[in-house]
Order: structure tokens, then C-alpha cells, then sequence
């Protein structure tokens, strides 16, 4: 791992990239793939697990595990997709599944997977559980299309569960990020926006959506969301940070007002999608407070940055607080 210096005059470097990037390519693959990229991740006991997209020739994606000890290196790859599209049975997965967010839930002592199904309609966002990433088992589309980029939090507010996500309607003025709540993960309300998409100039302008799931800390979630930049030369994903109160999640504390992790590296800047980072998973060690990031660059390979949740959390609060917790 090598530290990336802050020149004087340049903005702090908050994420380190890992000196072994890209740590997963398709070439790593034990079976014919086009690209992996767009990893969920979590640590069960020793191991570190990436449920990884993998996209096929057909253009079609799955999601495979891979599992490691160090998180870095050594994987241990399934033999062959991990986690399937089943359509014949979710007919909403005919085109694929995509992009999926972990999270450990508690009171139903099971990993939740939120996951892009991605039907002849549009994307739209289903839901599965798991214990061991072996066996999988689908609760069903929760939002109809276009949604996508959703994750579920690791507790209930009240008896609600709530899940983050990203809805986009046709002539609406942007792609913002909605937050729903739910008693049961299959009936969804209470539909709020949670983050705007800003417009113009701004980095964050016209489309944002969450990256990893919220991220708990003493003084709020952490969110980390890519916005969504359209240029002359083609989009350009980047990402910023915002926290929201731990009691109630509708209200923004902070959110960044720069975009604090870009694509510089070649194995971010050059690949099917040029120019993106695209983090679906992190993992804290609560004892150390690092936090390492997966992410997907330029819709090609697996690559891992870290940083330390406290340098997170001092940087937001030198971030704007939004009017009335509305971002
Ligand atoms: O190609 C970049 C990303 O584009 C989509 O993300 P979003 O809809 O949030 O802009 C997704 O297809 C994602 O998988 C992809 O990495």
C-alpha cells in the first residue's frame, strides 16, 4: 500500500489507491468473462468476500464471489456464476443482474442484497438474502423501472426497514436519490427525496446515485454517491461524500461540495466506459477505522483504495450543511 501525497496547493487526498490496482480482471476469471467490475463487499470472519459483476460477451451480467484473506490478493473464484439471472422465473432479469450492495441486517441475522435486475423495461431494483454466499434466495423487484443503485441499511427506524435508490422518470429534471421505507423489505412508502442532482457546471450535475451502502459512524451515516458529469467527450463519474443524522436518515448533515475521488489511473480512465469509478461495497475495521473501498474502473476491472473513516468524517465537517437537511 503506498500513500498518496498531497502537492502543496492540491486538495487532500482522502482515498489511497492500493499499489496492486487493478487487484481483479477478467483474466483472473476461471471461466470465459468480458469484464468483472462493480463489486458488493463484506467481511465474514477472516475472509473478505466481493460478489462481483461480471459481464459476459452477450453483454449480459452476473454476479460471481470471489474471497480472499487479505482482501488484496490470493482470490478463490467460483467455478461459475455464483448468482445467476433467472428469468424464467424473474422475467425482470431477461437482460441481466447488475451492480449489487451488501448489507449485514442485524435483526434478520442475514446478508441483504440489493442488486440491479435488469429487465426488458428498464433496470429496476430486486432484492435477495443470503448467509453464506452460497446459497441465494430472492425476495422479488422492489421498485419498478427505472430504479437502480440501492442499498438497504443495516437497521430498522422504528419498525421500518429503509433503502436508498435511485428512481429515474422520463422529462424529470435530473436522476436524484430517493430515500423508501418499508415493514416488510417487499411493500415500499414513504417516498422522499433524499439528494438532488445538482445542475450546470457542477460535478454532481443532472444525475447522481449511491455507490457502497450507508456506512454507520457515531456521527451520522456515511454516505459516499457518484454524480454524473455529461462533456463533450462522454460522462465523467466521480465521487463525493455526504452524512445523515443516525436517527433519521431523511436529513442531509453535510454533503460535499467537491467531488473527492475522479478517475486518473489508466485502469480507470481507459476500458469499456472511460472515466468512471464505481464503488458498490466497503468494508470498516472497526478496530482500526480504515475503511477499504472496491470499486469498479471504467466498467473493466475490480480496484481497492482505503482511507480512514475519521478522515471521512473531519472532511465533512468542513462540508456546506444543507438548508433544513435537504440536499
Ligand atoms: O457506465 C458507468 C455506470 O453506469 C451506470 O450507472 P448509473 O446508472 O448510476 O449512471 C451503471 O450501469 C453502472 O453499472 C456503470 O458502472
Amino acid at each position: 500500500m503506498y500513500r498518496e501525497s498531497k502537492p502543496p496547493g492540491l486538495h487532500p487526498v482522502l482515498f489511497n489507491r492500493h499499489s496492486a490496482n487493478p487487484i481483479l480482471t477478467a483474466r483472473d476469471w476461471p471461466y470465459p468473462a468480458h469484464t468483472v467490475f462493480n463489486a458488493g463487499a463484506c467481511q465474514i470472519g477472516d475472509e473478505t468476500i466481493l460478489l462481483v459483476r461480471v459481464e459476459d460477451r452477450r453483454g449480459h451480467s452476473h454476479l460471481t464471489v470471489a474471497r480472499s484473506n487479505d482482501g488484496i490478493s490470493n482470490w478463490h473464484i467460483d467455478s461459475a456464476p455464483s448468482f445467476a439471472p433467472d428469468p424464467k422465473n424473474f422475467a425482470e432479469e431477461a437482460w441481466g443482474i447488475e451492480d449489487p450492495r451488501l448489507t449485514w441486517v442485524e435483526d434478520r441475522n442475514e446478508w441483504l442484497i440489493a442488486y440491479t435486475a435488469y429487465s426488458p423495461s428498464g433496470p429496476l431494483v430486486s432484492l435477495a438474502r443470503t448467509k453464506d454466499f452460497i446459497t441465494f434466495t430472492r425476495l422479488g423487484p422492489v421498485m419498478p423501472p427505472e430504479d437502480k443503485d440501492a442499498a438497504i441499511f443495516p437497521r430498522r427506524f422504528g419498525n421500518r426497514y429503509a433503502m436508498i435508490h435511485r428512481p429515474v422518470s422520463a422529462g424529470s429534471s435530473g436522476a436524484h436519490i430517493w430515500l423508501s421505507f418499508s415493514p416488510d423489505l417487499i411493500h415500499w412508502g414513504s417516498h422522499h427525496v433524499l439528494m438532488h442532482a445538482r445542475r450546470g457546471a457542477w460535478w454532481d450535475a443532472n444525475k447522481i446515485g449511491l455507490s457502497p451502502p450507508p456506512l454507520e459512524t457515531p456521527e451520522g451515516w456515511l454516505i459516499l454517491y457518484h454524480g454524473v458529469r455529461h462533456t463533450a467527450g462522454g460522462c465523467l463519474y466521480r465521487l463525493g461524500l455526504a452524512l445523515l443524522d443516525l436517527e433519521d436518515p431523511r436529513i442531509v448533515l453535510r454533503r460535499s461540495d467537491e467531488w473527492i475521488f475522479a478517475a486518473e489511473m489508466p485502469y480507470e480512465r481507459q476500458g469499456d466506459v472511460g472515466d468512471v469509478v464505481f464503488p458498490c461495497g466497503w468494508i470498516l475495521n472497526k478496530a482500526t477505522g480504515e475503511v477499504r473501498i472496491y470499486y469498479g474502473g471504467a466498467d473493466s476491472c475490480v480496484a481497492l483504495a482505503t482511507s480512514q473513516v475519521s478522515e471521512l468524517l473531519d472532511y465533512l465537517k468542513t462540508c456546506p450543511v444543507p438548508q433544513e437537511g435537504r440536499a
